[in-house]
């Protein structure tokens, strides 16, 4: 659910087939209450498109841009192409290559135009990466990045204590 807030994060992703994968770094967002914008678009479909949502997003108050692409993906090199915005690609994993084919399209960019790649199919680290940028002039942000770590370490040692008494303290 995007928020009614002004958008700080756009969402974009090349085909209705990638927002399954796509869902996970919009519960992300929606759980750290940062307002967001998604789009479908298309750097090989819909150029015009993708160069509109790229040059006006800073006017519409866009920080940072998460474009998620599979396959010749494209689109966050198309993005960083037309906006000085800091962009995170996410590949989505292929059937015929397995995203190896999205995540080099996206990682080999030419000196002077950065995309931000994450792994295959890494829709929520793409969020936290995102929220971790705002966090840098947020303290809200920042403090609940902190306590998503503080779940992170206690559901680890929650599994490991189960895994020391199903083995009865044995190490
Ligand atoms: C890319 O082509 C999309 O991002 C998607 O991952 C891939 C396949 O698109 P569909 O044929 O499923 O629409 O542009």
């Amino acid at each position: 659910m995007a928020h009614e807030n002004k958008p700080l994060v756009g969402v974009i992703m090349g085909s209705k087939s990638d927002l399954p994968i796509m869902e996970e770094a919009l519960q992300m967002l929606d759980t750290f209450e940062v307002p967001y914008e998604v789009m479908i678009a298309s750097a090989h479909r819909t150029p015009e498109k993708v160069q509109d949502y790229a040059e006006t997003a800073v006017d519409r108050g866009l920080l940072i841009i998460i474009a998620a692409a599979g396959g010749a993906a494209a689109l966050p090199g198309v993005l960083a192409a037309f906006t000085t915005l800091p962009i995170i690609g996410v590949p989505i994993k292929t059937d015929s290559l397995g995203g190896v084919d999205s995540l080099y399209s996206m990682v080999q960019m030419p000196p002077g135009i950065p995309v931000a790649v994450m792994a295959i199919n890494g829709a929520r680290n793409a969020a936290l990466f995102a929220i971790e940028v705002l966090a840098t002039t947020n303290d809200s942000y920042r403090d609940k990045l902190v306590s998503h770590r503080v779940t992170l370490l206690a559901k680890v040692e929650a599994d490991n204590q189960q895994l020391q008494n199903r083995r009865g303290g044995q190490v």
